[in-house]
């Protein structure tokens, strides 16, 4: 079995000691490497030997996906382009890609976390395992496949989109895990059901992220899919999915902390919250070599456990994710920030910038509407000219957002205002 059990059951101080080590490394690294770090920590009068181990973390200024966007596309890489072997980007807030670099070392690491999450799982070299993930810019799809390779799996690369291929090719090639989206696992649950396959189909366990997804889900999915089912947690930026994942005794997902030292975060005061308290998670990347992070505002709320875990894993645990800080929305796994939509519609001179996003999930897919309020001066009964608005409107914001959301106009003036912040969206699908 492929289990890193020196990294993974080392004492917490001899974890802290590798921490400080890694730290102070990074520190200088970034301070010589990367102009945008040497600057902010000059603003604040920090040389990289004010840092001497992983308490001084604290003195560091932090990181955001604002300072990702503003040096679009490569300014914060450490490393010159040609030691970069891959990318991958994800939504930013308005529009303009999160665009994350990996060198060789960077993707061989990834691997490694990945690989102790499928282990977590149960996935060893015996199985066959559907990566169901979409594949290209996402890091799901190429995350959970480099990772299930280095445990040695046969792997079976699907991406997203074909249901029935999938499940036909599931029970023909007697696959034994999957790793797709939750809510994409339910739906696919429900081709099974409908195509009579399920007694047919082999699956011991789901290794499902993403997005979040509550206790409910999880107990549905393996009831109904008589799976283990596992929670891998991960974020482009700090590397892709593998960051944690929980053991099969499912008490908090596992951070691969000798790689991303974890921090949570009061959100109004954003000092370190006591294990157990939820806050905001922040990630610095001890090992990274194409993007480092340091001190990385995830936005996701959790909480933290430093206690021994009965699989005999040391490392810290994070609680199932209770919400986020900010507006993002994950649809279908793909992240989707309302101010992407309010650019996008900016330049469509017809409408307002009056609009209201509806999430919904119906048969366990994620739906998504977008009403828009069209301008009085363009408001008119002829349905062919609506039809063309619609279609116009659909075509920008399905090119800003990567999806195809169902795009309804509005008279004017039927859009509630809001006295405070705006309300720009209804969620109903109560994931949290
Ligand atoms: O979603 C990476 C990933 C791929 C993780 C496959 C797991 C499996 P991003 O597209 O950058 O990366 O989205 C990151 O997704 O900040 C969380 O808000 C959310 N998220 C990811 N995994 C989970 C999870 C990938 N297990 C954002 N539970 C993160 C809840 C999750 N939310």
């Amino acid at each position: 079995m492929y289990w890193n059990q020196k990294i993974e059951c080392m004492s917490r101080d001899e974890l802290t000691k590798l921490q400080s080590e890694r730290l102070v490394k990074l520190v200088d690294y970034v301070y010589n490497n990367v102009e945008f770090y040497r600057k902010k920590m000059q603003a604040v009068g920090l040389v990289p030997q004010d840092i001497k181990n992983i308490e001084d973390i604290t003195k560091l200024p932090f990181t955001t996906k604002d300072d990702l966007r503003d040096n679009y596309p490569f300014g914060l890489f450490a490393v010159p382009d040609s030691e970069i072997v891959r990318v991958h980007a994800s939504s930013g807030t308005t529009g303009k890609a999160t665009v994350v670099g990996y060198t060789k070392n960077d993707i061989e690491t990834w691997s490694e976390c990945v690989a102790r999450c499928m282990t977590m799982a149960g996935v060893t070299k015996n199985d066959i395992i559907q990566i169901a993930y979409g594949y290209g810019l996402f890091t799901g799809g190429l995350g959970a496949h480099y990772g299930s390779e280095k445990v040695g799996a046969m792997v079976v690369p699907m991406s997203t989109g074909n249901s029935k291929k999938l499940t036909t090719m599931m029970v023909d090639f007697g696959a034994t895990a999957i790793a797709c989206t939750p809510s994409y696992l339910l739906h696919i649950i429900e081709v099974l059901e409908q195509e009579g396959l399920m007694d047919k189909v082999k699956l011991k366990y789901a290794i499902c992220g993403a997005e979040p997804w509550t206790e409910k889900m999880h107990k549905e999915i393996e009831e109904r899919l008589h799976v283990r089912a596992h929670d891998i947690y991960g974020l482009s930026e700090v590397m892709g999915p593998g960051v944690a994942c929980d053991c099969e005794y499912h008490k908090g997902l596992h951070v691969c902390e000798d790689h991303f030292y974890p921090e949570i975060l009061s959100p109004s005061t954003f000092k370190w919250q006591k294990p157990g308290k939820t806050g905001e998670l922040v990630f610095t990347t001890l090992t990274k070599e194409g993007l480092p992070l340091i001190r990385y505002r995830t936005k996701d709320l959790t909480s933290i456990d430093y206690s021994t875990c009965e699989c005999g894993r040391t490392s810290a645990r994070i609680s199932r994710f209770k919400g986020r800080v900010d507006d993002m929305l994950i649809i279908r796994g793909v992240n989707v920030f309302p101010s992407q939509v309010e650019a996008a519609l900016v330049d469509v001179k017809e409408v307002s910038p009056h609009y209201m996003i509806i999430v919904d999930r119906v048969n366990n897919l994620d739906t998504l509407e977008i009403q828009v309020e069209v301008n009085p001066q363009y408001y008119t009964d002829e349905i062919r000219v609506l039809e063309n608005l619609t279609k116009k409107i659909s075509h920008v914001i399905s090119q800003a957002l990567g999806l195809n959301p169902k795009i309804k106009l509005v008279e004017p003036q039927t859009l509630v205002r809001s006295e405070g912040k705006a309300v720009h969206v209804i969620d109903k699908r109560n994931l949290y």
